[in-house]
């Protein structure tokens, strides 16, 4: 160890503390450590490389600072966020760019020089009289080709708390991968706390990242998206030198589908948040590896992912025990949960909207004491619990984990899904005609409503390339043509389709049931290994009926009628053009260096309606279609 580090190490950790430090022979470790316990002054230091008593110090550390509180069942606890901040800040979120470095209008970005030293004031002593947390993580499976170490400095045992549940630990691959490390830092502070034990200074609330030294910094908020570092943060780092080095890091669930005769497809899916991609990745029959972030990378002409994570901070408003009852036994099970925003009655139980029963009368909930009819500053009713409340838990709590979660390989995709929350254009489900077409037309021109996941306004639709836009750290033209060559010298690349769950018929009423999505799993399963054919449309490839019928009877043991399916896949022809539009404007006006041959898919797509329409009018019948 380099001094001055060592100095600073030597005073500010205990000798154990130091000892599992100076273990890790990395000098860029030890200065980073150094460098930011002297800047934030914590009173004390717990490193942990994540043995069982340390994961234990950290649970009990949570409640005993008041972040958590437990609940009646054993092992759940429940933490609140401030009532103003219970989502992604994205006005806050920025990626830290030199002078004359120009990311594009849909990328928040904050002059580097000006908010290295915004947040070095913002921070300098900031734990004075506060636990630090030091914890090391590694970002996809250990020993494996994916792995990228991470450690965190956080002054919140609740963060601590919920990345030991959600991640793998990582002190043995700073350990392995010694000093040619590429790891990634994250710095944490939530500030000065309010008696409720939330943050307080929201005003000054940042989340900046570093692209040059791989740092996050984040301060004065406790959301998990905004501050557990491994999430959302490592992300915007991971897609830029995913994007360096011919790999993808993709705001995807993976799952496998179960096929005919134990067969199983492995599939990625991309949705914007509180758009159905922890439901879909926990779908009944199915089994899971991520609901959230993805790894992809090639190898002999093959695709092959990870979960980055192996736990889940899933959202809860509308878990019930008919729909998602894997979860729901999940968590009515003793075992280690965190609950975050949903209510808590006074005999330490939790509800949430949406949830099976009544509605309890009274309790606490993100807005301090609760009760119904509670109303706030501005009138409006205030619910149970927030849309975008949260559980947190491990994956190996779930019956349906896949077993080749930690696989150092990955798993080898055969699709890739791209969904958003869609009123009224696209059907539940169509395949592209191939890689750039998919990659095109369902994932780079995907809308989707907004929602409660961020702050702000919902229900406004929103362009949203890859469900990704919010996480891309790198120009969304390039970000799409890294997209587009991934593709290139596959030996059969995986098929893209697109799913909406959420279309909707003229006054307003879902098409569809939650569940019929374990149906369109099913068949895109078949279709990968060929064995049902499809209907062609302007836009891409649908199912017969003949083929969705029995898979709805053996499934859902539901009856599917003709009406239903003609209504659920006719062609909006007006719809799509004028998708189209708004999107190609898009492109236009606020995307450098959009790859020509978006236009020209985008551009055959268009010409292919007008044709269409000329020929069948504005609404096409899936019976009026050829097959393929
Ligand atoms: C999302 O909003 O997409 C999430 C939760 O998965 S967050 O950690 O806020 O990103
Ligand atoms: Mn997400």
């Amino acid at each position: 160890m380099e001094r001055p580090a060592e100095e600073i190490l030597k005073r500010r950790l205990s000798p154990l503390a130091l000892e599992r430090v100076k273990s890790i022979p990395n000098p860029r470790l030890h200065e980073f450590l150094a460098r930011y316990l002297e800047l934030l002054n914590p009173e004390k230091v717990y490193v942990s490389i994540g043995t069982p008593e340390d994961l234990e110090y950290i649970r009990k550390k949570a409640l005993e600072y008041g972040e958590e509180k437990p609940l009646a069942t054993p092992g759940h606890t429940i933490h609140f966020d401030n009532y103003g901040d219970q989502g992604r800040d994205k006005k806050n979120t920025g990626i830290l760019v030199p002078k004359g470095v120009d990311l594009g209008p849909s990328i928040e970005t904050k002059d580097r020089d000006w908010a290295l030293q915004d947040i070095q004031e913002i921070m300098r002593g900031i734990m004075t009289g506060k636990e630090a947390f030091v914890s090391f993580y590694c970002l996809g499976p250990a020993n494996s080709i994916f792995s990228i170490p991470c450690v965190q400095i956080t002054d919140s045992s609740y963060v601590a708390h919920s990345e030991n549940i959600l991640y793998r630990q990582g002190y043995s691959e700073f350990l392995r991968q010694g000093p040619d490390a590429r790891f990634f830092k994250f710095v944490h502070s939530q500030g000065e706390v309010d008696e409720r034990k939330t943050s307080k200074n929201l005003d000054k609330r940042r989340i900046y990242i570093d692209l040059e030294e791989d740092i996050v910094y984040s301060v004065n908020t406790q959301y998990g998206g905004n501050t557990i570092g491994l999430k959302k943060l490592a992300m915007r780092l991971a897609i830029y030198h995913a994007s360096k080095e011919g790999w993808l890091t993709e705001h995807m669930l993976v799952m496998g589908v179960h096929g005919p005769g134990g067969r199983v497809t492995y599939l990625t899916g991309a949705f914007p948040s509180l758009c159905g991609k922890t439901s879909t990745a926990m779908l009944e029959g199915e089994s899971i590896l991520g609901d959230d972030i993805a790894y992809l990378r090639k190898k002999d002409g093959r695709v092959f992912a990870v979960n980055v994570e192996q736990g889940m901070f899933g959202i809860i408003q509308g878990i019930n025990s008919k729909d998602d009852p894997i979860q729901w036994k999940a968590l009515h099970s003793p075992g280690e949960i965190i609950f975050s925003n949903v209510l808590v009655t006074p005999e330490g139980k939790v509800h949430w909207q949406g949830k099976d029963g009544e509605v309890p009368p009274r309790g606490e909930n993100h807005s301090g004491e609760w009760w119904i009819g509670k109303k706030d500053e501005s009138g409006k009713e205030i619910p149970c619990s927030h849309p975008n409340a949260r559980f947190t838990l491990s994956l190996s709590s779930l019956e349906n984990v896949d077993p080749r979660l930690h696989d150092p390989q990955g798993v080898e995709i055969g699709g890739v899904v791209y969904g958003g929350r869609d009123s009224d254009t696209s059907c539940p489900v169509e395949e592209s005609f191939g890689w750039e077409h998919g990659i095109i037309t369902k994932g780079a021109i995907l809308e989707s409503e907004t929602t409660a996941a961020t702050l702000g306004k919902v229900g406004v639709r929103e362009w949203n390339p890859m469900s990704n836009l919010d996480f891309l750290s790198i120009p969304v033209g390039r970000y799409i043509q890294i997209n587009l060559d991934f593709g290139k010298e596959l030996k059969n690349p995986p098929r893209i389709f697109a799913v909406n769950y959420f279309l909707k018929d003229a006054n307003g009423k879902f098409l569809n049931e939650k569940n019929d999505k374990k149906v369109w799993y099913k068949w895109m399963e078949l279709r990968i290994n060929g064995e049902v054919g499809a209907l062609e449309t302007p836009t891409g490839l649908i199912p017969k009926y003949e083929d969705l019928k029995p898979l709805f009877q053996k499934i859902l043991n539901k009856e599917y009628t003709k009406e239903e399916y003609l209504e659920q896949f006719k062609v909006r022809i007006p719809e799509h053009l004028a998708k189209i539009e708004r999107v190609k404007a898009i492109f236009e006006e606020k995307v450098k260096d959009t790859p020509p041959v978006l236009f020209e898919v985008l551009e055959a797509q268009k010409r292919r309606l007008l044709e269409f329409r000329e020929k069948f009018g504005d609404y096409v019948s899936p019976d009026q279609l050829t097959p393929k």
